[in-house]
C-alpha cells in the first residue's frame, strides 16, 4: 500500500483530530503542510477544488474531510478498533454546532489581532461576513453554551464511568469530543480552565487522548506528493454502488460535489460510487493522470449535471 500523506498545518483542529487517530492505530505517515489560507498551489490539483484541511492521500486517492478520513483510517487499519459508539453523530456535532462556538469565542477574542489577509480569506470561504466584532459580541453567550456542550462530554463521561465516552478503549468519539477542547486550550489555556470548571472527568480523559500521540510523522514537500498522485493509479472503490445514496444517478454520470456547510467550492467529476458513508468520483487531468476522490456521505451535496 503506498504511504499515508496528510495535507494539514499545525494549528488545525480537524486534522489534530485526525492526527490523533494516526496516534491510536500507530501508524507512520507523511506530512505535507498547507498554507492555512488560499493560495494552496499543492493541494487544489489534487482535490479538483476542495481546499479545506485536512486532506489524507494514499496514492491517488484523495479523501477529503476529516470524516472520511478517519472512515478510510478505520477501513484499512481496522486495529484496534476506534470505530464504536455515537462517533459519527458526535463528530458531527462537535465539526459544526460546537465548533462555530469555539470559532465564536477565539476569533471574537482575538478582535484586531485577526490579519485582515485571513479574514478576506475566510470570507471567500464562508460566502459570509468574518466580522470579529460581532463575534466579540456573541463571544459571551457563547462562552456559556461552550461550556454546556463540554457538560455534555462530563455526563457521558460519568454515565459509564470508564476512561473512555464508550468505556475502556479510545473510539473516535473522544477524538471528535476532543477536538474544540483542544481547540480553546490551544488559543485560550486559561480561558478553556475557566470554562471547564467542575468537569473533573473531562480534565482526567483529556490527557488520555493526548497520550494517544500523534503516530510517527515524517515531511515531504508537496511536490513530492502530487508526483506520487500522478505514478499511481486509484484503489478499487471498497464498496458497491448504492443508487438510493445519490437520489438515483448511475455510476459514470456526471457529477457536481460540494460540502453543504462552507468551502462549498464545486468539484466535478464521474461517479464512481456512492453508498450511506461515501461518495466517490474521479477526475482525470495531463498532469496527474486518474485521481479518485472520496467526500462523506453526510455533509456534502451531489448533484448530476446532466451529461455522460
Ligand atoms: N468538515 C471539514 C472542515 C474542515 C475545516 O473547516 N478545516 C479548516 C481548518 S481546521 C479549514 O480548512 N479552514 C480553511 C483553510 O484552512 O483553508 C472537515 O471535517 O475536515
Amino acid at each position: 500500500m503506498p504511504d499515508i500523506i496528510l495535507h494539514h498545518y499545525d494549528a488545525s483542529p480537524f486534522s489534530n483530530k485526525v492526527r490523533l487517530l494516526l496516534g491510536l492505530k500507530g501508524l507512520a505517515w507523511k506530512s505535507v503542510v498547507t498554507p492555512n489560507m488560499m493560495p494552496k498551489p499543492d493541494l487544489v490539483p489534487l482535490t479538483g477544488g476542495y481546499r479545506r484541511a485536512p486532506v489524507m492521500q494514499i496514492g491517488a486517492d484523495i479523501y477529503c474531510d476529516s470524516q472520511v478520513i478517519m472512515a478510510e483510517i478505520e477501513r484499512r487499519f481496522p486495529e484496534p478498533k476506534a470505530d464504536f459508539g455515537a462517533g459519527w453523530p458526535i463528530n458531527l456535532w462537535a465539526d459544526r454546532q460546537w465548533f462555530q462556538h469555539s470559532v465564536a469565542i477565539i476569533f471574537g477574542l482575538l478582535g484586531d489581532k485577526v490579519d485582515p489577509a485571513f479574514i478576506a480569506d475566510r470570507e471567500k470561504l464562508s460566502g459570509r461576513p468574518f466580522d470579529v466584532k460581532a463575534m466579540a459580541a456573541f463571544a459571551g453567550p457563547a462562552r456559556g453554551q461552550w461550556r454546556a456542550q463540554a457538560g455534555w462530554i462530563e455526563r457521558a463521561l460519568g454515565t459509564g464511568g470508564e476512561d473512555f465516552l464508550f468505556g475502556s478503549l479510545p473510539a473516535i468519539g473522544d477524538l471528535a469530543a476532543h477536538m474544540n477542547i483542544w481547540f480553546l486550550k490551544s488559543a485560550f489555556p486559561d480561558l478553556a480552565d475557566e470554562l471547564l470548571d467542575g468537569f473533573d472527568r473531562v480534565k482526567s480523559w483529556y490527557p488520555r487522548i493526548e497520550a494517544l500521540g500523534q503516530g510517527s510523522r515524517a515531511e515531504i514537500a508537496g511536490v513530492e506528493a502530487l508526483h506520487i498522485a500522478s505514478e499511481a493509479d486509484p484503489a478499487v472503490a471498497p464498496f458497491v454502488h448504492d443508487t438510493a445514496a445519490t437520489g438515483g444517478l448511475q455510476v459514470g454520470s456526471d457529477v457536481v460535489v460540494a460540502a453543504d456547510d462552507y468551502g462549498r467550492d464545486p468539484i466535478s467529476g464521474k461517479l464512481v460510487s456512492a453508498s450511506v458513508d461515501r461518495i466517490v468520483i474521479s477526475r482525470s487531468d495531463s498532469d496527474l493522470g486518474t485521481c479518485n476522490l472520496h467526500f462523506p456521505r453526510v455533509g456534502f451535496v451531489v448533484t448530476g449535471t446532466g451529461a455522460g
